[in-house]
């Protein structure tokens, strides 16, 4: 740190304690939360079991060079942002992520522990535990856009034979990491058009969700989530897992989390308000953190106001380890890497000025009914000197805190993005 940024520092010190807070804690106790980074950003979503489109309601634009191909181009990369980034971080990887040694191949209803063994190496020897994701898109068994709500019984086998295999992989990585897994599911069963049943699909989801959930597992070691989303691209109309599916499924399937990515509601409506709703009731809930654009969700995770919202309610209401907070963005219009970067700094940046923010004292002004001051000190404290906690918290955790980082991307774009054709 330069003379200049230290004696930044030590006045940000003495302003934030003006209003009660210490940065010094604050910059502490960020370093133990971890951040989950989706391995999909490197590859536009693409994994290795197979060659077809991105289906799934889900799609990524854009034809930026330097897209990883095989596994060992994947974990460089995420080394690459990874590095580039302050915190705790585990890894997040799909099941179509899995890793064939020699011409070996295994379908997504027959995947064992082995072929993510190389996945288990990868955060071992960075200290990091794995979330995991069974893929219920990208593969000829979705039948006319449906997988665990399909009406055709093989259909519902094949990926209830998939998640339950997705179950045991889970348990695999929490063994090997010592740290729970985070199993999420989320399908993009839906129609395009009005559909003429709605009960019927929502009934096989839950029922083809119960047995996977029928598998056994420690649930102090596999933490399985359902994911909701309003709409896909392609199925507009309706969808299998809407939110009032997959938070009632949670709240009344023990040892289920409700999982909110905040692309998949309404425009106008925020998870930075659904999360303390839901921690009344649930003792852990689960999110995907993207950012919605008009209609629909995962664009790059900026430091923007909901995305600070979201972050304050974690932190003022103590629930850090209570939610299990992942990213999900993909975008293949600019740099993959810089892409992951500048969404997992931003999400440490409104953790940060989260646990900068005197909560203590305006819930205070709140409870006494002193609305008007309240609003004056919500205004007054977007003034302190953030820039320099930041900068202190890089600096802490070893990487750039100014966009100096983005040089470090230019030349590795240079030296081996650009190479791979
Ligand atoms: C899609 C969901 C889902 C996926 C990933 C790849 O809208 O958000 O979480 O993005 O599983
Ligand atoms: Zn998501």
């Amino acid at each position: 740190m330069s003379d200049l940024s230290k004696k930044a520092f030590e006045v940000a010190k003495e302003q934030y304690a003006a209003f009660g807070v210490d940065v010094e804690a604050a910059v502490k106790k960020l370093k133990d939360i971890p951040i989950s980074v989706h391995c999909w950003q490197g590859d536009d979503v693409k994994g290795f079991d197979q060659d077809g489109p991105l289906t799934g309601g889900i799609q990524t634009t854009g034809n930026y060079p330097g897209k990883a191909r095989t596994p060992e181009e994947l974990m460089a990369d995420l080394d690459k942002a990874m590095s580039l980034c302050p915190g705790k971080k585990k890894i997040n990887v799909h099941a179509c992520y899995a890793i064939f040694e020699n011409g070996e191949f295994a379908d997504r209803d027959k995947l064992e522990p082995k072929h993510f063994k190389k996945w288990v190496d990868f955060a071992k020897e960075r200290n990091m535990g794995i979330d995991f994701n069974p893929t219920f898109f990208s593969h000829p068994k979705v039948k006319d856009g449906l997988t665990l709500s399909s009406p055709d019984e093989e259909t519902r086998k094949f990926w209830i034979e998939h998640g339950k295999a997705c179950i045991r992989i889970s348990q695999y990585f929490a063994e090997e990491t010592g740290v729970p897994c985070v199993m999420n599911i989320w399908t993009g069963d839906g129609y395009k058009d009005i559909p003429a049943d709605r009960l019927g699909p929502r009934m096989r989801y839950k029922e083809s969700i119960e047995a996977i959930l029928s598998e056994p597992f420690d649930k102090n070691k596999v933490k399985p989530c359902v994911e909701s989303k309003v709409f896909g691209i392609g199925v507009e109309s309706f969808t299998a897992g809407s939110a009032e599916f997959a938070l009632t499924f949670a709240a009344t399937h023990d040892g289920c989390l409700p999982l909110m990515d905040n692309g998949h509601y309404h425009p106008t409506e925020v998870v930075s308000d659904k999360i303390p709703a839901l921690l009344c009731f649930f003792p852990e809930i689960a999110l995907h953190v993207t950012r919605g654009v008009r209609w629909d969700s995962d664009h790059v995770v900026l430091f923007d106001d909901e995305t600070k919202e979201i972050a304050k309610e974690i932190v003022r209401n103590d629930a850090l380890d209570r939610v299990y907070i992942a990213l999900d963005f993909f975008d293949a219009s600019i740099n993959r890497i810089a892409a992951w970067t500048v969404g997992i700094r931003s999400f440490e940046k409104a953790l940060l000025m989260a646990l900068c923010t005197p909560n203590a004292k305006l819930r205070q002004l709140q409870d006494e009914g002193k609305l008007t001051e309240l609003l004056v000190m919500q205004e007054e404290i977007k003034n302190l000197p953030f820039g320099a906690v930041w900068e202190k918290y890089c600096e802490e955790c070893g990487v750039r805190a100014d966009s100096n980082w983005f040089d470090e991307i230019t030349k590795y774009e240079n030296e081996v993005l650009l190479k791979r054709v």
